[in-house]
């Protein structure tokens, strides 16, 4: 019996040995069949015999072209109402719209500092955005900034935003402009559900009107875990969106409108990018809704702010802070299915929740929509907003 058990142990060895040996004679075979010696040439790897895992993949990925798709980012300070100032909090800027020659942003600004969820003091601000309002300014060169004031408050006791409205997005349609945003419902716990509502209003500098009910809210198959007030405490994780539906913004596409919104999860993880942040899209033929969650969701595997704009008829994107595609940009032909063109970010920060300005003419180049536009930054632990441009690219 023992024979026959070490005469099968060494065949079963021989045959193993066979097949590496074949594997390895396919592979030194295989890359002769697929690379041209140009593309190796232009990769300048030295032999195309013996491609290592990191060549293989510069060549899957097309590593040496697109670099009309990669740039590098300069922020600086704006002058007026809406750059530092201490004890005020101004973040998360729009997109930047033009208006018979002047520009509009819309930001989040709130007063004094977080103290975060254990206060047992549901007045205290948890979050440096909570209690905030939205407020509009203009300005005529993109340098210096004057607050036009409040746009969008928060709403009476007891509707679904009175306690923050935050994080807007603007898009200018048919004479009317519309301001979608992040709402929070008091008491503002670990746990709150964050919404997403809409306001419209003939001119840029309002009245605004709000819907009556918010137009998107999270996926409801995640299940806390206990009652106490832990976010990571799940029995079911739920959908990438099952706690909040973040960063809107709202883009006129195919005719129809295309609502791309930041998802965060109940019960969120690490994994290798880190955060597991995720973007969805909620698609409505009418510009009011009803807003349909795309069955594609979620449809990027990273990314923060949403920062998206028009290119060659698809959508391209900037990813930002989390995941393991972060500061990448992307591109989707059909605005759903979006692939990798470049990886930023290296050498110089990519602007944190960039507003781009939506009057540039964006199919110059695949980044001539990031020539300029606002974003916001941190000082001595106060938001303020900035202004970032791109100069290494081809032409523009
Ligand atoms: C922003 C957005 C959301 C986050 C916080 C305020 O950049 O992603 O709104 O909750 O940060």
């Amino acid at each position: 019996m023992k024979a026959t058990k070490s005469s099968l142990t060494f065949f079963m060895v021989f045959l193993a040995l066979c097949s590496c040996q074949e594997k390895d004679k396919k592979d030194a075979v295989e890359p002769q069949k697929k690379v041209s010696k140009q593309l190796v040439k232009q990769l300048g790897i030295t032999n195309i015999d013996s491609l290592s895992s990191a060549s293989k993949r510069a060549i899957e990925m097309g590593y040496d072209a697109n670099a009309e798709w990669w740039t590098k980012f300069r922020i600086s300070d704006i002058k007026g109402d809406i750059g530092f100032e201490e004890g005020i909090v101004k973040r998360d800027p729009s997109a930047v719209i033009q208006v018979d020659g002047t520009y509009y942003v819309y930001y989040t600004k709130s007063y004094g500092k977080a103290y975060g969820f254990k206060t047992g003091d549901p007045n205290k601000k948890v979050f440096p955005w909570d209690l905030s309002e939205i407020w509009c300014a203009k300005s005529t060169d993109g340098f210096m900034w004057y607050d036009v004031g409040l746009a969008v408050g928060r709403g009476s006791k007891g509707a679904y935003d009175d306690r923050a409205v935050f994080t807007p997005e603007v898009l200018a349609h048919n004479g009317k402009y519309y301001l979608v945003y992040q709402t929070v419902k008091a008491p503002y716990l670990n746990r709150v559900k964050n919404q997403v509502g809409m306001a419209i209003a003939d001119s840029p500098e309002g009245p605004w009107k709000k819907l009556a009910t918010p137009i998107l809210s999270p996926s409801d198959n995640g299940k806390w875990l206990g009652n106490e007030d832990n976010r990571f405490l799940v029995e079911e994780k739920g959908d990438f969106d099952s706690h909040k539906v973040h960063d809107p913004c709202l883009m006129h596409y195919k005719n129809k409108f295309y609502l791309y919104y930041k998802g965060e999860r109940m019960g969120e993880e690490h994994t290798l990018g880190g955060r597991e942040i995720k973007w969805g899209v909620a698609i409505a033929d009418h510009i009011e809704g009803p807003y349909k969650k795309s069955p594609y969701n979620p449809i990027t595997n990273s990314g923060h702010e949403v920062c998206v704009w028009h290119y060659q008829g698809g959508i391209a994107a900037m990813l930002t802070s989390d995941g393991p595609e972060n500061n990448t940009i992307q591109w989707a032909a059909d605005g759903i299915n979006f692939d990798i063109k470049s990886h930023i970010g290296g050498r110089t920060k990519p602007p944190h929740a960039a507003g781009l300005v939506r009057s540039i003419q964006t199919e110059k180049a695949p980044l001539a929509a990031l020539k300029w536009g606002l974003c916001f930054d941190h000082k001595n632990g106060w938001d303020y907003i900035r202004r970032f441009e791109t100069y290494v690219q081809k032409a523009l």
